[in-house]
């Protein structure tokens, strides 16, 4: 059986979580060394069970002992110490230790001594006031665990998975039913096929006509944990990540029908029954076809479908029924932004950076191997501890751009910098310095715990200092970890109409920020722009981008919206001040 990265990953992931559990304690020995060996894997580019022990050690960032456990699990299917853990703890503890706030230690002391083993337990306790009766609790923390809940969404009524966990998973999933006899087409549908940032459950419609094949495959999957149906049409399984997934096997010919509906939403689906009804047709996940007679009208591919209702092709994003359905039959949806019509990405990190892991010059290959016109290059600025850049660093990277720039004659190279957003709305360096950049973003880094004035007062400070041109992952949330800061959103897109600041939507999955509902909310305000960055840290990032597209189609966002959709000569003429990088 196969073991594709994304197996051992997650693998490695609850290994991880469960040794911190059992050290109680979140630098447990280990865990620093199996998030770098996942980021390691992540970036290979290679298929990582296909190499022996030695070759493994070879990939910096996999170490001996994290080597080792990648090579079980590729041979035995198994971890031995990860069966352990599994056995020795509740699998509810993992969900516990999701809650901001809530460390190994305090999960141990809530499963130990009020028998805590899911969050709705938790919920019960601290409705009950146990909690706060705990030796290092108190009211105050009882409350504050009980608002992370809450904010996160984690409880399990609704229990979602962030679109981070989430999209990986399906990705793997489609690549190993892909690779079967038989099969024409694979696709994730559901809400992971919209884009909405967590997901209930993933839902995989295949094309075969050897449905009973690809059942069989999918069960046999290693991370695969119970099977609950398991039919030649529909079966659903949890994984071992405790996620449900719905595989669907239609003939190629219903093959558009059922993507169709089981993309959604559904209250886009009884839009468009509704459209079809007014046609004297039915539309169901077999076909659009006729009420008297059965007659399919359209059925093997969505366009089709589409076409015959008199509508454009509707991109997932979208369906949603917020209006959608209409604007199509008016003619006046909106052209949202694609992926080709991007042509720069304007926050980019070097391993200059603490935390960035491909080198200046491999990022500026990169860049360039993907035909951007323009490419920012953004350290961290030097208040951010460990990972930023000292004036004298930044000054000797200018100096290697300027290199570059002559080996890249087609690439317009920015040197610019991350900035951090300090409590009272500073920023690095000094007026002087900052100006010689040719591009900053700024962003907040620290103190996510202000009041919403407070927080709003920094963003619309750094907003209106000259240097700043774009604000980056505004709100600073990470989805189904950290809740992002409080904001009056109306101010700060006022600011920055006025002072002529773009808004970063960040790429990264675990960022997605803006939110897609955010940026739907503000539409159509054409007086402010974004810039769709991947603020990449390893040169495979670079790739993210189509996530924020997404994130962005989700929201409505036309391409004239979005300033690196600009060609070269009209980005470098927008914005506040004249670029340094503009005169050479
Ligand atoms: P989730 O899983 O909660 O993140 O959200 P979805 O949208 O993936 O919902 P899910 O998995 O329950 O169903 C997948 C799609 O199937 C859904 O988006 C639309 C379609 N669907 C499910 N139930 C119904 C229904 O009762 N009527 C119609 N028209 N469509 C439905
Ligand atoms: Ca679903
Ligand atoms: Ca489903
Ligand atoms: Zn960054």
């Amino acid at each position: 059986m196969r073991r594709s990265n994304e197996e051992i990953i997650q693998a490695l992931r609850e290994l991880a979580e469960l040794e911190k559990l059992d050290e109680g304690s979140a630098q447990a020995f280990r865990v620093r060394a199996y998030d770098k060996a996942i980021d390691a894997i992540r970036t290979a580019g290679v298929d990582v069970a296909e190499l022996d022990l030695d070759e493994l050690k070879a990939i910096e960032g996999i170490g001996d002992h994290t080597a080792r456990r990648i090579r079980e699990f590729v041979e035995t299917g198994h971890i031995g110490k990860l069966d352990r853990l599994r056995e020795k703890y509740p699998p509810g503890l993992l969900d516990l230790m999701k809650i901001p706030g809530v460390g190994p230690k305090t999960v141990l002391l809530l499963w130990h001594r009020l028998g805590v083993e899911t969050i709705e337990d938790l919920q019960r306790a601290i409705e009950e006031h146990r909690v706060q009766e705990l030796p290092r609790m108190s009211a105050k923390t009882e409350q504050k665990i009980a608002k992370a809940i809450e904010r996160l969404g984690l409880h399990a009524e609704e229990h979602r998975t962030p679109i981070a966990d989430a999209l990986p998973l399906a990705e793997d999933i489609v690549a190993a039913l892909g690779e079967l006899p038989g099969v024409e087409r694979v696709e994730y549908a559901g809400s992971l096929r919209r884009f909405r940032e967590t997901i209930g459950d993933l839902d995989i419609i295949v094309a075969s006509d050897a449905p009973a094949t690809v059942m069989e495959a999918f069960v046999a999957l290693p991370l695969v944990a119970d099977v609950i149906v398991h039919g030649d049409t529909k079966t659903s399984v949890v994984t071992t990540t405790r996620m449900q997934v719905d595989v669907r096997v239609v003939g190629a010919d219903q093959y558009g029908a059922a993507l169709l509906y089981f993309t959604g939403s559904k209250a886009h689906n009884i839009h468009l029954r509704q459209l079809a009804l007014d046609h004297g047709w039915t539309l169901n996940e077999y076909a659009l076809s006729e009420l008297d007679g059965g007659a399919v009208v359209a059925s093997s591919t969505e366009e089709d479908i589409y076409a015959a209702l008199g509508l454009p092709l509707i991109l997932p994003p979208l369906r949603e029924d917020r209006g959608e359905i209409e604007a199509g039959l008016a003619g006046t949806l909106p052209e949202v932004v694609t992926v080709d019509d991007i042509v720069g990405d304007l926050h980019v990190h070097s391993s200059w950076s603490g935390d960035g892991r491909s080198a200046l010059e491999d990022m500026v290959a990169a860049a360039a191997e993907r035909g951007l016109e323009y490419v920012a290059i953004t350290d961290h600025a030097e208040n951010l501890t460990i990972n930023g850049l000292s004036r004298d660093e930044m000054l000797r990277q200018r100096a290697r751009i300027e290199e570059l720039r002559e080996r890249y004659p087609d690439l317009t190279i920015l040197h610019g910098s991350e900035l951090n957003i300090g409590k009272d709305g500073s920023l690095d360096y000094d007026e002087e310095f900052l100006m010689a950049f040719d591009w900053c973003v700024a962003s907040v880094h620290s103190s996510f715990d202000l009041p919403r004035d407070q927080q709003t007062a920094r963003i619309v400070a750094a907003m209106r200092h000259g240097a700043v041109d774009a604000i980056g992952h505004l709100t600073g949330r990470r989805i189904g970890i950290r809740p992002g800061i409080e904001l009056d959103l109306d101010e700060v897109f006022d600011v920055a109409a006025e002072t002529g600041t773009a808004i970063e939507i960040n790429s990264h999955l675990d960022r997605l920020d803006v939110s897609a509902d955010v940026l739907f909310s503000i539409r159509d305000r054409d007086d402010v722009v974004f810039v769709i960055d991947t603020d990449a840290h390893h040169v495979s990032e670079l790739a993210n981008i189509r996530w924020g597209v997404r994130n962005a189609q989700r929201g409505w966002i036309p391409a004239s919206r979005v300033l690196n959709t600009f060609g070269r000569d009209r980005f470098l003429a927008w914005g506040k001040r004249a670029r340094p990088v503009n005169k050479a």
